[in-house]
C-alpha cells in the first residue's frame, strides 16, 4: 500500500487566507499528523461551523462539511451516531464554538462523543472583519467596541473542564511540531478531544499572544507539558512547579530540584492551577495535553442500548410503533 505524505492530506484548491494568518500552520500541523498517523482518507472527516477559520475542510484532501455557524458539534455528533467507523475531527473559531455555538459545545464535551474538536482561538471574529469575541480581553479595541471592550472574556479550557471534558489540550500557532505532537495524542483519546489553538489573526488582531508566544517570551511564559515528565520551563530549565497542598507554586529548580512535580494529566490539580494562574504575568501558560480522563461516551452507550433494546424487544417495526399506544380522531 503507497505511504500517505502531508502534500496527499492537501486538496488543490487555493487556500483563501490572508498572508501570515495563523491558519497556514495550523494546517500544515494537521496534515504533518494526518501523514504521520497514515490516516486512511476514505474515512476522515472535518467537520466546520462558519469563520475563516471554518474554510478548513475546503483545503483537505478528505471529506469535509462546511456547515452552519455554531453547529458543527451537532452535525459531527448526528454523523458519529451512524457512523462510528469514522475519524470525526470539528473545525471552529472562538466565535463559532463559543458564542452562536456555545450551547452545542458545552454538550458535545458533557456529553464526551468520540470525536476531535480543534478551537483556532484568535480573540475575535475574523471573517466578519474585525469584531470583538466571546475570548477577547477586556478593553479590546474592534470595530464593534470602539472604547475597547467590557465583556468578562471566556477561558475556553475553563469552559471546557467545567462542561465535562475528558481531553483537553492546549497549544500555538508558532510552534508546528508541538501541534502536530497535540493532534496526535487527541487522535488516540476515545471521547471528545478539545484542542484550543492559540492563533494569530494578522489583519484584526495582530500579536495578541506575542507576550507568550514570541520565541524569546515563551521561554519565561510557556511550560510545555508531558505526561510524566517533570514541570520545568526557564531558559536553562532553571525554573519548576511544585505542588504543595493542591497548590502550584513557582520555584527554583536549581535549587531545590527534588521538589518539581512529575506532570500528571488525570490529577485535575494540575489543571485547575493553570486556569486558576491563566491571567497571572508571573506564572506560565500551560501548552500540552493538560488533562485527560477515561469515561463513559454518549455515542457508546447509545449503541448498547439499540442493541440491547433490540435483543429485548425484538426488531422495531415502524408501522407498528405509529399505530400503537394512545390515538386521538380530530373531528370538525
Ligand atoms: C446565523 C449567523 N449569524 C452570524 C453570522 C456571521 N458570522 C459569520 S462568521 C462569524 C464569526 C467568526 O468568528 P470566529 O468563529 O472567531 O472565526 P474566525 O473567522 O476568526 O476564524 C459571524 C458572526 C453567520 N454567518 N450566521
Ligand atoms: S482575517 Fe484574520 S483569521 Fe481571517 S484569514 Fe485573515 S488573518 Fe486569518
Amino acid at each position: 500500500m503507497k505511504t500517505l505524505t502531508k502534500k496527499d492530506y492537501a486538496s488543490d484548491l487555493e487556500v483563501r487566507w490572508c498572508p501570515g494568518c495563523g491558519d497556514y500552520a495550523i494546517l500544515n500541523a494537521v496534515q504533518k499528523a494526518l501523514a504521520d498517523l497514515q490516516a486512511p482518507r476514505e474515512k476522515t472527516v472535518f467537520i466546520s461551523g462558519i469563520g475563516c477559520s471554518s474554510r478548513f475542510p475546503y483545503y483537505m484532501n478528505t471529506y469535509g462539511f462546511h456547515t452552519i455557524h455554531g453547529r458543527a458539534p451537532a452535525i459531527a455528533t448526528g454523523l458519529r451516531l451512524v457512523r462510528p467507523d469514522l475519524d470525526i475531527w470539528v473545525i471552529t473559531g472562538d466565535g463559532d464554538a463559543l458564542s452562536i455555538g456555545g450551547n452545542h459545545f458545552i454538550h458535545v464535551l458533557r456529553r464526551n462523543i468520540n470525536m476531535k474538536i480543534i478551537l483556532f482561538n484568535n480573540q475575535i471574529y475574523g471573517l466578519t472583519k474585525g469584531q470583538y469575541s466571546p475570548t477577547s480581553k477586556i478593553g479590546t479595541i474592534s470595530k464593534t467596541t470602539p472604547e475597547g471592550s467590557i465583556d468578562n472574556p471566556f477561558s475556553p479550557v475553563k469552559l471546557a473542564f467545567g462542561s465535562g471534558a475528558t481531553f483537553i489540550a492546549r497549544t500555538h500557532d508558532k510552534d508546528i511540531p508541538h501541534m502536530e505532537e497535540v493532534f496526535k495524542l487527541a487522535h488516540q483519546h476515545k471521547g471528545t478531544a478539545f484542542i484550543e489553538v492559540l492563533q494569530n489573526c494578522v489583519i484584526f488582531n495582530d500579536g495578541v499572544y506575542d507576550e507568550i508566544t514570541e520565541k524569546q517570551n515563551r521561554i519565561e511564559r510557556m511550560i510545555y507539558v508531558e505526561e510524566g515528565k517533570k514541570l520545568l520551563f526557564g531558559k536553562d530549565q532553571e525554573k519548576g512547579l511544585e505542588l504543595v497542598n493542591h497548590e502550584l507554586r513557582v520555584i527554583s529548580a536549581v535549587d531545590e530540584p527534588e521538589k518539581v512535580a512529575i506532570y500528571d494529566p488525570q490529577d485535575d490539580n494540575f489543571i485547575l492551577n493553570f486556569i486558576k494562574h491563566e491571567n497571572n504575568p508571573n506564572f506560565p501558560v500551560a501548552v500540552g495535553v493538560l488533562y485527560k480522563q477515561n469515561r463513559n461516551r454518549f455515542d457508546e452507550d447509545l449503541e448498547n442500548l439499540i442493541q440491547t433494546s433490540r435483543q429485548k424487544k425484538g426488531e422495531p417495526d415502524l408501522h407498528q410503533i405509529l399505530y400503537s399506544g394512545e390515538k386521538w380522531e380530530i373531528k370538525d
